[in-house]
């Protein structure tokens, strides 16, 4: 039995761990662990109430809009807001401007580097290996251009967050009960102009470069599965979100109930163990825990381990969701020789992003036709003595939940759990490994598991800095 630590796994947003145990070619044991402590949701506590979205903003500089999103629909619960549709439609447009940047960053600029050979791509982070490249010359060279084109898609995508948002990262825009901002018709042609070039990008670059990946690497279908899948939804307008909510659990559809959500630390480096609602968490952080080898906590829906992100989003929707979207779905599962059931594994969360980019992208371009640049953006609020809120949607990467308890007009207890909080947890206190946990655990590898074990585990596009607060 060999034992192998890849440390740091990840290409963006470091610290996270992972420990395999491989034995006759196969993982045996896997390992996740998170290595740092921020301490944010402590920051929080005795602060003004408006203090969480522009501090929670700051969690990441990869999804940014993603916490500006979910504190202002907790804060819009708390406060008992209801912003109009012009202040939804703009903050889904910042918004999704923030999804199609992670998900051209993630295809091109974290996971290609894991299928091409290193000296293809000048500057990437390579994972030191050539084994196992199955492309020929003339696709690795023209993905390398495409590598090359999607950085300044990004920049396109960021210059939208910040057309509309006032900046990126960390908006100014989105906020409880709507946006700060009603853009001019000049600003809105810009932000029509860039997005269009995006769309044409997605169509004619990022999902054929997706298929060709997948085409390929067609047994990566197989490897990195997990059993559950949990969405939040995202993009609300008019009490619809374009992403339903729901979760598979044991291949079986059903409406979220988010009552069912529990957050465990009995092997997180925090004081005291069982797992409790997000508005109950109180812990203290305790690094030399018996039994501890994480900072990242392990929360539960209906006492499971879900995998959120893009393969719960695309297999709920595929449900639930609109027709439109089971089109665009079906057509890319056919054409990439994929079933739904694929969509939770190492090459299906690959597509299950280029998916969604197209349809989000779609979304966006009939929401800014949909502007009224007369009508207003926002309504006004007041402070409650009292309160509590709950905001709940899906940041790229997966199920993202903000929580904030208030008192004396004041934040008396503030919680996040984001959507690698979910997907790198530890063991539960059933000793139930995490979602990368059980995709890692069972993999037949061809040498010492570091290949494999880096393409599953990066599928899922970890962000650490999100994940521990
Ligand atoms: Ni730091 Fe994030 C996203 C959130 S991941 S990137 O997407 O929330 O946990």
């Amino acid at each position: 039995m060999s034992r192998i630590t890849i440390d740091p796994i990840t290409r963006i947003e470091g610290h996270l761990r992972v420990e395999i145990e491989v034995e006759d070619g196969v993982i045996r044991e896997a390992r996740c662990s998170g290595a740092l402590y921020r301490g944010i949701e402590r920051i929080l506590e005795g602060r003004h109430p408006l203090d969480a979205q522009r501090i929670t903003t700051r969690i990441c500089g990869v999804c940014p809009l993603a916490h500006s999103t979910a504190a202002s629909l907790c804060l819009d619960d708390a406060l008992g807001l209801s912003p109009p549709r012009n202040g939804q439609l703009l903050r889904n447009l910042i918004y999704g401007a923030n999804y199609l940047h992670n998900h051209v960053l993630h295809f091109y600029h974290l996971a290609l580097p894991d299928y091409l050979p290193a000296r293809a791509l000048p500057g990437a982070l390579s994972p030191g290996t050539d084994e196992d490249r199955r492309t020929f010359r003339e696709e690795t060279q023209e993905l390398a251009e495409h590598y090359l084109e999607a950085l300044e898609m990004r920049r396109k995508a960021q210059e939208l967050v910040a057309l509309f948002g006032g900046k990126m990262p960390h908006d100014m825009s989105i906020v409880p009960g709507g946006v700060t901002y009603r853009p001019t018709l000049g600003e809105v042609a810009a932000f029509r102009f860039r997005l269009r070039e995006i769309v044409g990008f997605i169509e004619g670059t990022y999902i054929p470069d997706l298929l060709l990946l997948a085409e390929r690497y067609h047994d990566y279908f197989e490897l990195g599965k997990v059993g559950n899948l949990l969405t939040f939804g995202c993009f609300p307008l008019e009490g619809e979100r374009l992403f339903p909510a729901g979760a598979i659990l044991g291949g079986e559809y059903m409406p979220l109930d988010p009552g069912e959500i529990r957050e465990g630390i009995s092997h997180s480096w925090y004081s005291g163990d069982g797992a409790v609602p997000p508005w109950e968490e109180e812990v203290e952080p305790d690094p030399d825990k018996e039994g501890g080898y994480s900072w990242i906590k392990s929360p539960r829906y209906r006492g499971e381990p879900c995998e959120v992100g893009p393969a719960a989003r695309v297999a709920v929707a595929l449900q639930v969701g609109p027709q439109e979207f089971r089109e665009i779905a079906g057509d890319l599962l056919r054409e990439a020789g994929a079933s739904p059931g694929a969509l939770s594994s190492a090459m299906g969360r690959h597509l299950a992003r280029g998916i969604e980019a197209l349809f989000i992208a779609r979304a966006m371009e009939r929401w800014l036709s949909e502007l009224d640049l007369s009508a207003p953006v926002a309504v006004e609020y007041r402070i409650p003595v009292e309160g509590r809120g709950e905001g709940l949607t899906d940041a790229p990467r997966g199920a993202l939940g903000h929580w904030i308890r208030i008192q004396g007009k004041r934040i008396a207890h503030y919680q996040v759990i984001s959507p690698t909080t979910w997907n790198a947890s530890p063991r539960d206190e059933r000793g139930v490994p995490g979602p990368i946990e059980q995709a890692l655990q069972g993999t037949r590898v061809q040498g010492d598991g570091i290949l494999e074990a880096g393409r599953i585990v990066r599928s899922f596009d970890p962000c650490l800095a999100c994940a521990i607060q």
